[in-house]
């Protein structure tokens, strides 16, 4: 019986992550610069988050967060810049070699 408990309450958990949509835990997530955009241009994640910015076009780019919140250098094609989110908040950033070029993380507790 306590068997059947057990993972009657492990499915449940695991249908309130599918149908809530709850942030992934905190570890890393990429953001890959794709012929002039950020895939994906908008992500959530918990507080702790490590999310990285890999250059995947021929283009130099850069990532600036609102505020300078955080900062990248230029980036080459290959290149990376990582930031750790710490606190829960909306972040927008752009590209300031190229202003059209946006993007948000949302930090949530989970
Ligand atoms: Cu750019």
């Amino acid at each position: 019986m306590s068997t059947t408990r057990k993972l009657s309450t492990r499915a449940l958990a695991l249908l309130a992550t599918l149908f809530l949509g709850a942030p992934a835990m905190a570890g890393t997530q990429v953001i890959e610069i794709r012929k002039f955009a950020f895939v994906a241009s908008e992500i959530t994640v918990a507080p702790g988050t490590t999310v990285t910015w890999v250059n995947r076009d021929e283009t130099p780019h850069t990532v600036i967060g609102e505020a300078h919140a955080f900062t990248s250098q230029g980036l080459d094609t290959g290149d990376q810049f990582a930031f750790t989110f710490e606190r829960e908040g909306d972040y927008h950033y752009v590209c300031s070699l190229h202003p059209f070029m946006t993007g948000t993380v949302h930090v949530r507790r989970p």
